[in-house]
């Protein structure tokens, strides 16, 4: 256990069955990609295998139960947000794909396997993370829209999330700041971007999935904005304290790479503290919901304390 919260909402959340839920949002959400995706002998078969490959090689699947734990948190129907739930973890698995390629992280292992480009050669990789984000909007294009938020707003937010404002925007930033000096701003800059954007789309996707009110939104967007910057200190933590067996990927890569992290600008016990913080402040935007949200407290918990 890495940091202990002592937030009361916190003691909520422990009594709340929080590996029965993801273990069965997991299976809900792995039965319903293998069904949205092409089958893998489907010509070219070679792509249709790399996507797989990379989809359902063992991620933790949290951007999809937070999307899900959302949902229900407003009141909706978890099926009405599980193609969502899967876009985003198309979206999130081609971001992954493509951080891992030379040009990028030039990393060797993810999610406990050899790394795409590394099974499949670079082009391969490229057009499986191509594919991957293609397919999200896909996917995303099927839902039928809420009364508050039409189909439309749905792949706007998406694509708001992925694109060159958010995600791909922290990632510029990451690869530009290697081996430089930047602040503590740049680097929430950074983590805002390349991290936190896509948690709180998911939040958000669950949340105009059970046609939430204003102030519902409001609350699941500083409720997801807070946790995805808690989660990339922690991964930053993660990288310098666990091998990388722990966590199916190369650790102290940030160190290697020079990159700037939370624990090498202000040290691994303010690093914790910031977390706690931050998780702190996504419990406290969660009040609204008077403990309807628990799975969503749970998760956050789980988040700050999680050691892979
Ligand atoms: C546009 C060419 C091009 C590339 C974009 C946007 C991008 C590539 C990469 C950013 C991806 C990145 C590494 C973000 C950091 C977020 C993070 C810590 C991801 C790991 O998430 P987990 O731990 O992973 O949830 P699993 O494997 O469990 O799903």
């Amino acid at each position: 256990m890495l940091v202990k919260s002592p937030n009361p909402l916190s003691r909520r959340a422990s009594a709340f069955d929080l590996p029965g839920f993801l273990e069965s949002r997991t299976a809900a959400v792995n039965a319903a990609l293998d069904r949205f995706l092409p089958a893998a002998h489907t010509r070219p078969a070679t792509i249709h295998k790399a996507m797989r490959y990379s989809l359902f090689a063992g991620g933790k699947r949290l951007r999809p139960a937070l999307c899900l734990a959302a949902a229900a948190a407003c009141g909706g129907r978890e099926a009405d947000a599980l193609p969502l739930a899967c876009a985003v973890e198309c979206v999130h698995t081609y971001s992954l794909v493509h951080d891992d390629l030379p040009a990028m992280d030039n990393d060797d292992y993810r999610r406990g396997k050899l790394t795409s480009h590394k099974v499949f050669g670079e082009g391969i990789a490229i057009l499986a993370g191509d594919a991957l984000l293609t397919q999200a909007f896909e996917i995303a294009a099927q839902c039928r829209g809420w009364p508050r938020y039409p189909h439309r707003r749905i792949v706007q937010e998406l694509a708001h999330a992925a694109g060159s404002l958010q995600l791909v925007a922290g990632q510029v930033a990451d690869l530009e700041g290697e081996g430089k000096r930047i602040s503590r701003a740049q680097l929430r800059y950074i983590h805002e971007r390349k991290t936190s954007a896509l948690l709180c789309c998911s939040v958000r996707l669950g949340g105009m999935s059970a046609n939430c009110t204003p102030s519902q939104l409001a609350a699941l967007t500083d409720f997801g904005y807070h946790v995805g910057l808690a989660f990339q200190v922690i991964d930053d933590i993660l990288d310098v304290t666990q091998t990388s067996e722990q966590l199916g990927k190369t650790a102290g890569k940030d160190h290697r790479a020079q990159k700037a992290t939370y624990p090498a600008i202000v040290g691994l016990e303010k690093s914790r503290k910031i977390a706690r913080q931050l998780t702190d402040q996504a419990f406290a935007a969660l009040e609204l919901f008077k403990g309807r949200a628990v799975a969503l407290e749970a998760l956050a918990k789980f988040l700050l304390q999680r050691d892979r």
